[in-house]
């Protein structure tokens, strides 16, 4: 089955001046289409073609090891990206209201400390990666992951992620991952993010 590149729901350049658009371009195009064609050439054929990929991810033990690191690595990737785009969009950013907003608080005491917990599991994570807001057992949880491994594979809800690969920024920012997480909060579309946890807890 042929797995199309979701398109996004808002125009290349409306992340600007925060996302650039030719690194919107290559990174939605170029990157994102280069996990599915090569997620799609690992399971093509098996049992898993049908499949969603996010259900696939939730069980990679099922997956036979000859394709196993393809799917957690271009599978992974294609989720990822797929709901990174989602969590993004023009006319957002600001903090989160409702049950989130409430959860958010709980959680940490205020929408400043949240921040500051996300922000630095963006910076400190070595290499490349993602930084990410999950369910987990019912609880709000800030981590990260290496390379493109999905917290789906650990049994964790995705709410909210950021891409903290090059790839992600450097055409704008370079070497200044901090200015890229910095500017990221400004187009977090949080009703999206509400919408998730909902549906996660
Ligand atoms: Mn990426």
């Amino acid at each position: 089955m042929a797995i199309e590149l979701p398109k996004l729901d808002y125009e290349y350049n409306a992340l600007e001046p925060f996302i650039d658009e030719n690194t919107m371009r290559i990174h939605h195009d170029k990157h994102h289409q280069a996990y599915i064609d090569k997620y799609s050439a690992a399971v093509n054929g098996t049992k898993f073609d049908h499949r969603d990929v996010d259900d696939v991810l939730s069980d990679l033990s099922v997956v036979p090891e000859s394709i196993r690191t393809a799917v957690k690595n271009h599978g992974g990737g294609h989720s990822n990206h797929r709901l990174f785009w989602k969590i993004m969009g023009p006319k957002s950013g600001g903090v989160p209201n409702g049950s989130l907003g409430k959860a958010i608080n709980a959680k940490w005491g205020s929408f400043d400390k949240f921040k500051e917990e996300f922000s630095n599991a963006a910076l400190n994570r070595f290499g490349s990666g993602w930084a990410w807001l999950c369910v987990d057992k019912g609880e709000l949880l800030v981590h990260s992951t290496a390379n493109q491994d999905s917290p789906i594979s650990e049994g964790k809800k995705p709410l909210l992620c950021l891409d903290v690969w090059e790839h992600a920024y450097y055409l704008k920012h370079q070497n200044r991952r901090g200015e890229y997480v910095a500017a990221w909060w400004n187009i977090v579309n949080w009703k999206e993010v509400e919408k998730r946890h909902k549906e996660a807890i």
